[in-house]
């Protein structure tokens, strides 16, 4: 009785054959199986994955978000029946929509006492029931979504739940796996396999041969990049191929990662500059989303969609104006089409006379920036630009960096402290992610600085207790830096936007902007950490080091920057 293998282990062993790291936890009492499956690895120290416990389903499904964002690997979930998949599903739906492999798992009861000698527990008969099973909740938010069938096919279930999350387009898979199916004797297959990682997909030959010659022939080429970023290998494709041909790169307006070195003379910022009108050819990478509104392509070039997945069934609208696709992984694709156009032979001067024209737009704008940087200076009070200014002077240029601001994006886009490759993460979905995100970084990083930019009404949405007791327990320091402006600007904002002439306006009455006056910095002394408001500009700098020295010394802190809009 003791030994014996049951669906907890067949569970925990699929993990392992799927080669995942962690299980991200935040379980309910249906998992008794498989913390026996991983009591056993303990006991016979077997290798396999980790089991992180989270307290907060947010924060298991985001460090998941972090981690994998991170390093590419997929890991898995693991979460109390329905009312847990609910609590955890804005991560998994923002997984969804970063393209994130991961595998989430919820349990549910089957026979609710009525089966002789077994007894899962009375909640199971009325709170935690779910009409369909919990896998009906999640099926909107994830690609596949099923019961685990039986004990007999739970084991290759949930490593085919794996292969598929990583398959273009990657995401999350969900399955529930009912608590009798765990108990049930489980019987392991005669050859345990170690799952191979999902091939990269190219495109065909002759697309990129195509291109090659449209990007060789293009007078005036440009790309916009979204989310080619998101590993080493994209940020390197474009820096090599945008090199070769003198060809600038700007971020789109919703970049997910850092995808080119700010400071290199091919860069020009963020947005759609004019000049894109007048570009020829336009390469966008892993781009959602290029162009603002979605209809306002560049006028005259002919454009080129690079990347994976294209069209996203999770969006309602997409208006690319693609003319040409180029369907596959974007690093692979990006190498491929610079040994293309290197073997079409030496490039003509127009590739110098392009590099010095850009190199001189990319100084032009740098310096354009600074001067703004300066004015903001000159204020009283912390503009978000000095703010983001003093992040980018203070910490190594390593330090990575996970925004969860909204009305400052833009700001903290143009004068982007991160600076190489993996270097920010956006939070995507709904608010009160950050924390988690920043810490998955964190635990993917170990090494490198981990900076969480937050405006204060996201701030307010995440777990900030589960998380700062986990950052504390797990050894997880990150530097938090609330940009606080008092409460939600954007409502504000598009208040005055669709009403300039209201009453509201007339009378500075904006019941959507929520005013807060909490000092977010104390929230941090329960758990050890260092915690500092910042309303003078002047003591910026020195709140940023020590807020950095603190995490190097392993303590988690919190700077509540006052700023001014
Ligand atoms: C879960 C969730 N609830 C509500 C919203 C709507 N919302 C979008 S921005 C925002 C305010 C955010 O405030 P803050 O972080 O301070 O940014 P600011 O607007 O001040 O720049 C809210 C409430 C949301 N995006 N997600
Ligand atoms: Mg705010």
């Amino acid at each position: 009785m003791k030994n014996r293998l049951d669906g907890g282990e067949a569970v925990v062993q699929a993990f392992r054959c799927l080669d995942m790291d962690y299980v991200m936890a935040s379980p309910g009492s249906e998992w008794g199986a498989v913390w026996e499956a991983f009591a056993r690895q303990k006991v016979s120290n077997a290798p396999g994955p980790v089991y992180f416990s989270c307290a907060h389903e947010t924060l298991a499904v985001d460090l998941a978000i972090g981690y994998t964002g991170y390093t590419g690997r997929m890991q898995g979930v693991m979460l109390h029946t329905g009312v847990g998949l609910l609590q955890g599903s804005m991560g998994i739906d923002a997984a969804q929509r970063l393209g994130i492999p991961m595998v989430v798992v919820a349990g549910e009861a089957l026979t609710y006492g009525e089966q002789e000698g077994f007894h899962p527990g009375p909640q199971w008969l009325s709170s935690l029931s779910v009409v369909g099973g919990p896998h009906s909740l999640a099926a909107p938010l994830v690609k596949w979504s099923n019961q685990a069938s039986s004990p007999a096919t739970l084991f290759e279930q949930l490593i085919r739940a794996g292969e598929m999350a990583q398959r273009t387009p990657s995401g999350p898979t969900f399955m529930t796996v009912p608590i009798e199916t765990q108990l049930a004797d489980w019987t392991p297959p005669d050859r345990i396999r170690d799952v191979p990682r999902a091939p990269k997909v190219q495109p065909p030959a002759a697309d990129i041969e195509a291109v090659a010659d449209l990007l060789v022939s293009a007078e005036r080429p440009a790309i916009v990049a979204e989310g080619s970023g998101r590993d080493v290998a994209g940020f390197d494709a474009l820096v090599a191929l945008a090199e070769m041909l003198a060809i600038p790169v700007v971020d789109a307006p919703w970049a997910d990662y850092s995808n080119f070195p700010g400071g290199h003379p091919l860069f020009q910022g963020v947005g759609q500059p004019d000049w894109l009108d007048e570009a020829d050819l336009v390469l966008t990478l892993s781009a959602r989303a290029p162009w603002n509104p979605p209809s306002r392509r560049p006028r005259r070039a002919h454009i080129v969609a690079i990347g994976e997945t294209p069209f996203r069934t999770e969006m309602v609208y997409q208006n690319i104006q693609a003319d040409r696709f180029l369907e596959g992984d974007c690093a692979a694709t990006l190498r491929l089409l610079a040994e293309a156009v290197a073997a079409s032979g030496p490039k003509n001067g127009a590739v110098e006379e392009r590099a010095a024209h850009w190199a001189k737009t990319h100084e032009t704008r740098i310096a354009a920036d600074r001067e703004i940087v300066t004015e903001a200076r000159a204020k009283k009070a912390i503009d978000p630009i000095v703010l983001f200014d003093a992040l980018g002077a203070a910490m190594p240029g390593d330090a990575i960096y996970a925004d969860e601001t909204i009305t400052h994006r833009q700001r903290l886009m143009r004068h982007r402290p991160y600076k190489g490759s993996r270097s920010y993460y956006r939070v995507a979905g709904g608010l009160g992610q950050g924390l988690g995100v920043a810490l998955g970084l964190k635990l993917a990083a170990k090494e490198r600085p981990v900076v969480a930019v937050i405006g204060d009404g996201s701030f307010m949405y995440n777990p900030i207790v589960q998380s700062l007791a986990l950052s504390a327990h797990e050894e997880l320091p990150i530097l938090v830096v609330v940009v606080n402006n008092t409460g939600y600007s954007a409502m504000a904002k598009e208040h005055r936007a669709f009403y300039p002439d209201g009453v509201a306006a007339e009378n500075d009455l904006f019941y959507g902007r929520m005013i807060t006056d909490l000092d977010y910095a104390e929230l941090v002394r329960p758990f050890d950490g260092f915690g500092r408001r910042v309303a003078d500009p002047a003591e910026l700098p020195s709140a940023l080091e020590a807020g950095l020295a603190a995490t190097r010394e392993g303590k988690t802190a919190i700077l509540n920057v006052m700023v001014d809009n």
